[in-house]
């Protein structure tokens, strides 16, 4: 019987060939790492309504606040049903408050809504995302 002489050159191109694979799939965990960091920078912080929030008065304005500073002219919030259709959308800036938007909320009767954000952050990057919130019927 023969031992494997680990030290054999078939043996150090596989181990080559793992760290490979293991530095490749390590470089794609880090790149996810690195999405999840971007979105950190301004994401959604706070939200009035918020999420998942049943309010008894429809909201006149929805207004949003994020981690880091925003561009309104380059942002936007919608509002819109479960299904998609798109009820009004704004992108108003809060003088003195460079992390809010806000938008102005048509007249919503009872029911659910969703509001859609994408914003970009004073960093570079787009931030994006939404939640729900329902007025409840009187
Ligand atoms: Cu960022």
């Amino acid at each position: 019987m023969t031992k494997p002489d680990k030290t054999s050159p078939k043996r150090a191109r596989l181990r080559a060939n793992l760290n490979f694979a293991v530095g490749g799939a390590f470089a794609i965990v880090l790149s996810v790492a690195g999405a999840t960091t971007a979105l950190a920078h301004s994401f959604l912080v706070d939200a009035t309504p918020s999420s998942k929030e049943h309010v008894a008065t429809p909201p006149k304005t929805i207004k949003l606040k994020f981690g880091g500073g925003i561009e309104p002219p380059y942002s936007k919030i919608s509002i819109e049903t479960p299904d998609g259709k798109v009820l009004g959308e704004g992108s108003i800036g809060v003088p003195g408050k460079p992390r809010e938007l806000t938008a102005n909320a048509p007249e919503l009767a009872p029911g659910k809504y969703i509001v859609r954000y994408r914003v970009l952050s004073s960093d570079g990057h787009i931030v994006e995302g939404n939640y729900e919130f329902t007025v409840d019927a009187k």
